[in-house]
């Protein structure tokens, strides 16, 4: 059988089908310098990707399996130069992440946390009703990426009659107001939601004078990349009232969160949760293995990254 070095966790079902056409090693427990001359196949996930040195340790990988869309933890440079096929789990999370995105704006807006915490602390008998919170039917949202999981974004938000907007490089062939340029859309909307991917193209598109356009009465929704958001930025900003609300789910260097946002009551963190309920990770899990087999099978995978489009054909 085929060997697979397996980077990062892998689920019951997922280990199940892949223990049947692979011999899986785990990369804690293998040694490269003996080990990796035997290796084809990588499965890893989007935070992890594949470490360079252990590309380096691969003379042989043909395929590398990311479960997760964003991909940004792979040199997809590198593979496509030693001819490596990189696969991906792109439109089965799309619902799941929208909702994580729209989840954190209503919380923000109706003050969820808040008010479960007055409950919880016995204010409301002490003191009486909980302060009134802001509507969030009828906002004006700047969706910054306008790609598979911003427009099912787009779609959730119609629920709430919201006016929607989207920045991206290239206009798209949607009913949705597009600006070329993300400071221009900031200024002109109560709520920023960001889901672009990560790397060096998207770092810091969200700097000081965005946050600024978006102002203290803006919310910025962060479900993509934290290096998308300048973080310093951010903070300072919402430290000094120049930005009204935050609700992030993704961090520039996760799992550590800035000190500074835990005590901000206008603030919701999430632990990088976007697609994290049962169906979805079985999905992304299900499409991670399909790809790998369908590999082994016929030399082609069946969700290629683009940059691997023509390595697929
Ligand atoms: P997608 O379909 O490829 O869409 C990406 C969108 O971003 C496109 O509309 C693209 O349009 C735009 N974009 C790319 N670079 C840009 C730039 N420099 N400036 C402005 N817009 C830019 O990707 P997707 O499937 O929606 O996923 C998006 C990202 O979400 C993933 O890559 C991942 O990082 C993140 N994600 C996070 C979670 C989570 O758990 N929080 C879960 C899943 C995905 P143009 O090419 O025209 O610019
Ligand atoms: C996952 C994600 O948390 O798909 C993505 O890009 O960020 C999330 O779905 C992650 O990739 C799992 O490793």
């Amino acid at each position: 059988m085929p060997d697979l070095l397996l980077i990062g966790g892998a689920t019951d079902a997922m280990l199940a089908r892949m223990e049947k056409r692979f011999t899986i090693h785990r990369l804690a427990e293998t040694d490269l310098a003996t080990q990796g001359e035997a290796i084809t196949h990588v499965a890893t996930n989007g935070h992890d990707g594949v470490p360079a040195a252990v590309m380096d340790a691969l003379p042989n990988l043909k395929m590398v399996s990311c479960y997760g869309v964003g991909y940004d933890a792979i040199d997809t440079d590198a593979c496509l130069a030693r001819g490596i096929l990189v696969s991906h789990t792109p439109d089965v999370l799309n619902a799941e992440v929208a909702t994580t995105a729209v989840m954190l704006m209503l919380a923000l807006y109706r003050n969820l946390l808040m008010d479960d915490a007055y409950v919880r602390a016995g204010t409301w008998e002490s003191d009486g009703n909980a302060p009134l919170s802001r509507s969030p039917d009828g906002r004006k949202v700047g969706i910054l990426g306008l790609g598979r999981i911003g427009l099912a974004i787009a779609e959730k938000l119609r629920a709430f009659d919201a006016d929607i907007s989207y920045h991206t490089r290239s206009r798209k062939d949607e009913p949705y107001r597009y600006y070329g340029d993300l400071e221009e859309m900031a200024r002109d909307v109560d709520v920023l939601i960001c889901i672009t991917p990560g790397g060096a193209s998207t770092r810091h598109l969200v700097n000081r004078a965005v946050i600024d356009a978006l102002g203290p009465e803006g919310t910025l929704i962060n479900v993509s990349r934290g290096s998308v958001v300048d973080e310093t930025a951010l903070v300072a900003a919402l430290q000094e009232g120049r930005l009204g609300w935050a609700g992030l789910d993704v961090f520039e260097d996760e799992p550590r969160v800035p000190e500074a946002l835990f005590d901000m009551s206008n603030v919701i963190l999430l632990p990088h949760v976007g697609s994290a309920t049962h169906e979805t990770r079985a999905a992304m899990g299900a499409l991670v293995v399909d790809n790998l087999l369908d590999h082994l099978d016929s030399g082609r995978v069946r969700t290629p990254v683009p940059e691997c489009a023509a390595l697929n054909a």
